[in-house]
């Protein structure tokens, strides 16, 4: 999606101009792995419009592969709209709520469908990572996140972001669905608990015994990651946050980085708290990740050195 976030804090009723940036949860997981070295290819569909143009030429120079994306010539990109971030006051200077208004129903992106996705295409890297945004934007993106994750030869391993988001009003049911088909999940703890009912990151891993890894996040505390039989807490280094929109993706970015690098649980953790540090502490969606040579420094630090 195109993204539009004002210059300064405030409440959407009150803002005069807007920036123009781009956003969306799995192109910001792409673009912040790409940024961290690997091979990265982004699957959707945008129009054929100037904010598809914009969008297919920032992705593509984050060093993202976006051949995969065909143009729709009938429905327009999507677009959203928000506040600059959680510390946004209202016009009377008092604390203000963080707003998102979304266009996206009926654009090229929701319109998504089994049969304009090949699935060599999805199936080609060895992760093909996807979230519970796409898979609520219409009955046939949900049908095609289920055609991604039949369990059949090929299929590589599939990562699952719930990404929670109330204004979408996704079905908890269909979210938990595909989280039980997948091999790895992502999913807050306050998601988990405003989905599911769950409280706690053994009450997730309880009801989601099928992937291999579930990773569970906890906000400021750190992130806890069940796989292979163990159970992995890291604590998340304390950064001051400027806005909490793109964390999550840049944590899974992080985590899914060290992954395909063969790094114990503990670090993949580690990875992924120091991208969110970075997407935490800026205003936009993205945030330049460390160098890898950085981040590895960062992550080798003990304990007592992040807090
Ligand atoms: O994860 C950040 C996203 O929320 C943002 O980039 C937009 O994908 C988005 C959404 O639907 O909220």
């Amino acid at each position: 999606m195109i993204a539009f976030v004002p210059d300064r804090p405030g409440a959407l009723a009150g803002v005069g101009g807007f920036r123009r940036g781009i956003g969306g949860a799995e192109s910001n997981v792409a673009c912040t792995l790409a940024r961290a070295g690997h091979r990265v290819r982004w699957i959707s569909r945008v129009g054929a419009d100037g904010f598809g143009d914009h969008l297919l030429a920032e992705i593509a120079a984050s060093g993202v592969d976006v051949s995969a994306v065909p143009r729709d010539p009938h429905r327009p990109t999507g677009v959203y709209f928000r506040t600059a971030g959680e510390r946004a006051t209202t016009l009377a200077g008092g604390p203000g709520h963080a707003e998102v208004v979304y266009y996206r129903a009926g654009s090229a992106a929701s319109a998504l469908a089994p049969g304009l996705v090949r699935r060599r295409d999805a199936w080609s890297g060895r992760i093909l990572h996807l979230t519970g945004i796409t898979s609520a934007l219409s009955a046939t993106c949900l049908a095609l996140l289920h055609r991604l994750t039949d369990r059949q030869a090929g299929r590589p391993l599939v990562s699952f972001d719930v990404n929670h988001r109330p204004a979408l009003r996704q079905d908890p049911e269909a979210l938990l669905g595909l989280a039980r088909g997948c091999d790895l999940v992502f999913v807050g703890e306050d998601e988990a608990a405003a989905l599911w009912g769950l409280a706690g990151p053994d009450a997730v891993r309880a009801a989601l015994p099928e992937p291999a890894a579930v990773v569970v996040k906890q906000g400021a505390a750190g992130a806890t990651v069940f796989g292979g039989g163990e159970r992995v807490a890291v604590p998340a280094p304390a950064v001051e946050v400027v806005a909490h929109v793109g964390a999550g993706d840049a944590f899974a970015a992080g985590y899914l980085s060290a992954a395909l690098r063969g790094l114990p649980l503990a670090l993949r953790l580690r990875h992924g708290h120091l991208l969110a540090a970075a997407a935490l502490t800026v205003p936009g969606d993205l945030a330049v990740p460390p160098s890898r040579a950085h981040a590895d420094a960062l992550a080798a630090l003990d304990d007592a050195a992040w807090g």
